[in-house]
């Protein structure tokens, strides 16, 4: 079999630097035989933390370089000098990142926006220098504290990818050869299944430069939402999505029905997550170029009364209606909603002139 790195779940190990040991000395200073203390603060260690980037698209990074430290702080001085605070370590990832504690399970946190960042690991507090710990009844000090450890913790991160459209279907359904046709990815195409193991992102840009994100997840089956086929690993992609195209094989590839597989698609999406099944869809029958197409695209449209659009992704054929069709979803019904508010708004200003 096929060696295969998923790189939508990989583990990162985090060490926060220590805080710098507080210090212990006494002021030598010509003509002052009994200097009091001076030992500075040890610096504060510097914390780990994860930064959101948008130019990055993938954990790969992490996945080669799993391990991420922070310097220590240095100890405080004489002559009350501090110690040097150590510089964060920041680690870019890419929107979409899912942070989970490894040894808890929790969910710390997760990085959408371009900037936005994520403390996982908080540095040690410095010590501080036997000057603070001076009273009436101790002059000369010789205490001081040791700079508190920075955290080390251990972490899975994941990916969900953050698509507007995510293309679903059974393995050799033509999801890839589709994502090719209406985007700027070129996936591999291959006639066996399961040959997309990583889902692929690809933008499709309108005359009017209006995109649109598509990824293409890998072939599901029954039984995904269980774990079959890796299924859970790819149904977290589709959470994300905000629109869904059903890819269904007219061809009935590997003697498979479509009608079926469409039911038992929308079955595994609901079992993964309840609220899948409200996510908005649109059905589309692939490879109509095929012989004994027209008949199960017949049966589909006896069995459901679901829309279905008829395509052919390798021909090119029938692709118009999906962008027209996801231009008037994603843009013009946005924009209408937009003008009925400024209308309403305008209406209540009105009443109160
Ligand atoms: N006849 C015909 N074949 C098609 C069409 N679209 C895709 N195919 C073929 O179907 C096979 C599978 O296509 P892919 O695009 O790799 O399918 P996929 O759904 O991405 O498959 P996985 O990545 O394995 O889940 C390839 O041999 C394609 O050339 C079509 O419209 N008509
Ligand atoms: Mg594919």
């Amino acid at each position: 079999m096929k060696h295969v790195v998923f790189k939508d779940r990989v583990k990162l190990y985090a060490r926060a630097g220590n805080g710098g040991r507080g210090s212990v000395s006494f002021r030598r200073e010509k003509g002052i035989p009994k200097g009091g203390p001076d030992g500075g603060d040890g610096g504060h260690g510097g914390s780990v933390i994860l930064r959101c980037d948008v130019n990055e698209d993938s954990l790969l990074p992490i996945y080669y370089q799993p391990h991420v430290k922070a310097r220590h702080a240095e100890g405080g001085a004489g002559q009350n000098k501090h110690g040097a605070n150590s510089a964060d370590c920041i680690v870019k990832v890419a929107p979409g990142t899912v942070v989970i504690d490894a040894e808890t399970e929790e969910v710390v946190g997760e990085l959408t926006k371009d900037g936005e960042e994520l403390k996982i690991c908080q540095g040690g507090h410095g010590g501080l220098g036997n000057v603070r710990f001076k009273s009436s009844t101790n002059q000369a000090p010789r205490q001081y504290s040791p700079g508190v450890e920075g955290e080390e913790k251990v972490f899975w991160l994941e990916l969900k990818l953050m698509a507007d459209v995510g293309l679903v279907g059974y393995p050799n359904a033509g999801k890839s050869t589709l994502l090719s046709r209406l985007t700027n990815a070129h996936p591999k195409i291959a006639p066996y299944p399961f040959t997309t193991i990583n889902p692929i992102v690809g933008t499709m840009e309108y005359p009017n430069f209006s995109r649109l994100k598509f990824a293409d997840i890998p072939g599901l089956i029954e039984g995904a939402h269980d774990g079959v086929g890796l299924g859970h690993q790819f149904l977290r992609h589709i959470e994300r999505s905000r629109f869904i195209i059903f890819v269904l094989d007219m061809a009935g590839t590997d003697d498979r029905n479509p009608t079926d597989d469409f039911m038992h698609l929308k079955e595994e999406l609901r079992l993964h997550l309840d609220d899948l099944q409200y996510t908005p869809y649109l059905v589309v029958a692939n490879k109509m170029d095929s012989p004994g197409a027209d008949e199960k695209l017949a049966e589909f449209k006896t069995r459901t009364d679901e829309n279905i659009l008829e395509i052919s992704a390798e021909l090119g054929e029938g692709l118009e209606p999906i962008k027209d069709y996801l231009y008037k979803h994603f843009f013009e019904t946005r924009k209408i909603i937009q003008e009925t508010a400024e209308l309403e708004a305008e209406l209540e200003n009105a009443d109160e002139d």
